[in-house]
């Protein structure tokens, strides 16, 4: 898909020009890439359009280590969704998410006037005033790229890191679904890029509770076939699924990961394929049919299911799920077995060090 032209992107910039308030709404529990395209809106409606009033605001939390860093480190203002009336702006911006795909809350009968996204577009989008749902895109970051581009704008260099890593991170460092429009992105954005405080945001120091967490994720890992199944037992940030997924997916002979685990009264689940053209997404809106939201990319998807309202239908949303996952990947079933066997001897005791005790 081609650049889009300036004079499109002045089109988006007069939906907002005299304008008293601007709200920008990344999906729940925000990922690098859209906090990193809401901030480069910002950036843009400021400098382009001359509005000073605009509000980043997400629903659920930002909980994974690099996100916090990233929001820290680049002074990004985000704010939660429960501090914001959605009615009393003048424009809504909808980025990296559209309306009804159930990772986004808008109030009944508001709708936003601007979706710039990349995952497929929605029926329901298509009222929108301006919409830029480009599917082939690895991240929105690279379009909100292309705009300073288009635009001739100065480049701010948080707003840089921040986009350079929204496209890193979406694209796995540009093995995950990304195009030449990705990659030139990147080239575009990197020497205005603040390799420090990136560094500390993709390397941080991590919580001893993401070690406990990993560990536990493990220790509760099934293989069938090429696909492992991971059932967290307590997820303690929702973005947990998604990352654990990423991890467990690049393991030698898998192609296809799941894992699954109960947040504040949802199932959240995630899928993760090593294989292209693999639909992912469908098959996350597939397996949640009839009981919760699903949705996403060809190798990477989720989905939500709220516990509450499924079990008025089902008896065990949980195990529905699973069942149709293996029914779609593996249709000859396989016995699971577990990543650790119980056989293999977890030491709890700690190693002896220089106590003498070595020669025993
Ligand atoms: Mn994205």
């Amino acid at each position: 898909m081609p650049i889009q032209s300036k004079h499109e992107i002045e089109k988006l910039l007069d939906l907002v020009k005299g304008k008293k308030s601007v709200l920008i709404l990344t999906h729940e529990n925000p990922d690098p890439d859209s906090i990193a395209s809401a901030f480069g809106l910002k950036y843009i409606f400021r400098k382009a359009a001359g509005i000073s009033s605009v509000t980043i605001g997400y629903t659920g939390i930002i909980g994974r280590t690099e996100n916090k860093n990233m929001v820290n480190l680049l002074g990004i203002d985000m704010v939660p969704y429960e501090k914001i009336s959605p009615r009393k702006f003048s424009v809504i911006v909808m980025v990296d998410c559209q309306p009804y795909a159930g990772n986004v809350t808008l109030p009944k009968g508001v709708k936003p006037t601007i979706i710039i996204d990349h995952h497929p577009l929605r029926k329901t989008s298509m009222d929108a005033e301006y919409i830029d749902v480009r599917k082939d895109f690895g991240s929105v970051s690279t379009i909100i790229a292309q705009y300073i581009r288009q635009l001739e704008l100065l480049i701010d260099r948080k707003v840089a890191t921040a986009l350079f890593y929204g496209i890193k991170s979406d694209t796995r460092d540009m093995g995950r679904e990304a195009t030449d429009a990705d990659v030139r992105s990147s080239i575009f954005l990197f020497p205005y890029t603040l390799q420090k405080k990136l560094a500390k945001i993709e390397h941080p120091r991590l919580p001893v509770e993401y070690f406990r967490e990993m560990y536990s994720v493990l220790k509760n890992s099934f293989v069938y076939g090429d696909a492992i199944v991971a059932r967290v037992e307590s997820i303690k940030w929702p973005e947990m699924i998604g990352e654990f997924a990423d991890e467990l997916v690049q393991m030698e002979g898998i192609q296809w990961c799941f894992c699954y685990g109960r947040y504040n009264g949802s199932i959240l689940f995630s899928v993760r394929t090593t294989r292209s053209r693999h639909m992912a997404g469908v098959l996350a809106h597939k397996i949640v049919l009839g009981i919760g939201t699903g949705g996403g990319h060809e190798t990477f998807a989720g989905g939500k299911i709220d516990v509450a309202q499924a079990l008025k239908k089902v008896k065990d949303p949980e195990e529905i799920i699973l069942k149709r996952f293996l029914k779609e990947i593996c249709p000859n079933e396989t016995e699971p077995r577990p990543l650790i066997s119980s056989k293999e001897e977890i030491s709890e005791v700690p190693p002896n060090g220089s106590n003498g005790n070595k020669n025993k």
